[in-house]
């Protein structure tokens, strides 16, 4: 069973990099709203494109958050693409929604490749390289660009460690695995200074991500038993700290460290009036289950969705949740 796995997982990289090879415009598209997995991921397989002499073009829908900026490559982003390319690659997504505007771009390509970790997504594009144990989307790049024979230059391992180093919040989370050591061993012999990363894509917050921070975990609620805390955040607070979206991402792992916490939940007012809600748990606890029940998506211990602000889906949420722990 695990053979075959391993198999066909090596089967779809071999399909993706001869696509990739006969390709010459190729597009790489990340996910909205972007955090450093599908960042590193799209500028480390873009550079490495580069390298083998394609036309690359880098897309997201959203910009880069300034804490990125630093990642090589970063400039070359533009929100959209008109180019009608050989082959458009998106890199951590979940589903094909995650593109947003860059959904039709990506479709129209002759071949599109979905290369993604996420154990509760939706497959889409012609050809699927998806390993939900990789700890994030630079371990399957990685091996991308070692099938495409590409010289691993300092920026291209500074691009790839970033993705490990957010998506394992800086090798704590439990999606660690012996190949993800592997690999960052390999990577950080490139001339990485790998401190100095880690410094730069996990420890240093903006001013309005921390404050924000404080903000929400003051207003945390607790369930009886003290297992499920969850919080929400506001675009009225998130203006009053000069927030973006993004500038929450950590707020439900703050949660979710707290002592006899089970499941965190954060519940983020959008600018459509929606709640984006990001759900933690601990340890073998399902949260991609109630995530996918309310039409989302993620990984067993990270995941979310998004509900109506108006009407019972917040409490049917949180019902659901506990239901979960019981
Ligand atoms: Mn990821």
């Amino acid at each position: 069973m695990v053979t075959k796995k391993i198999n066909s997982f090596e089967a779809s990289i071999k399909e993706a990099v001869s696509a990739l090879e006969r390709a010459n415009k190729i597009l790489v598209v990340s996910h909205m709203n972007p955090d450093g997995d599908t960042l590193g991921c799209m500028l480390g397989l873009g550079l490495s494109l580069i390298q083998k002499g394609k036309h690359v073009f880098l897309a997201c829908q959203d910009a880069v958050p300034t804490r990125f900026q630093f990642l090589p490559g970063s400039e070359l982003v533009q929100s959209h693409c008109q180019e009608k390319v050989d082959a458009a690659v998106a890199v951590d997504c979940g589903g094909i929604k995650q593109l947003g505007g860059l959904k039709d771009a990506f479709l129209k390509a002759k071949t599109s490749i979905q290369v993604d970790h996420h154990d509760f997504g939706d497959a889409f594009g012609k050809i699927q390289v998806v390993d939900p144990e990789a700890s994030a989307v630079g371990e399957i790049v990685y091996r991308l660009i070692e099938v495409m024979k590409v010289e691993i230059t300092p920026a291209i391992a500074t691009c790839l460690l970033t993705s490990i180093i957010v998506d394992t919040g800086a090798f704590r989370f439990s999606n660690i695995r012996q190949k993800t050591f592997e690999i960052c061993a390999k990577l950080s012999k490139m001339g990485v200074d790998l401190h100095q990363l880690i410094e730069e894509s996990y420890w240093i917050k903006s001013r309005s991500m921390a404050l924000l921070s404080s903000h929400a975990m003051q207003k945390a609620k607790f369930s009886r038993n003290g297992a499920i805390a969850w919080t929400t955040v506001t675009q009225s607070t998130m203006r009053r700290y000069r927030a973006g979206l993004s500038d929450a991402d950590s707020v439900a792992d703050d949660l979710r460290c707290i002592e006899g916490v089970k499941i965190a939940a954060l519940f983020r007012e959008t600018e459509r009036g929606n709640y984006r809600v990001s759900l933690r748990s601990k340890k073998g606890i399902h949260v991609a289950l109630v995530a996918q029940h309310f039409g989302g998506g993620g990984h067993h211990n990270s995941a979310g969705c998004s509900i109506p602000k108006e009407g019972s889906a917040k409490n049917k949420l949180l019902k659901a949740l506990e239901e979960l722990v019981e």
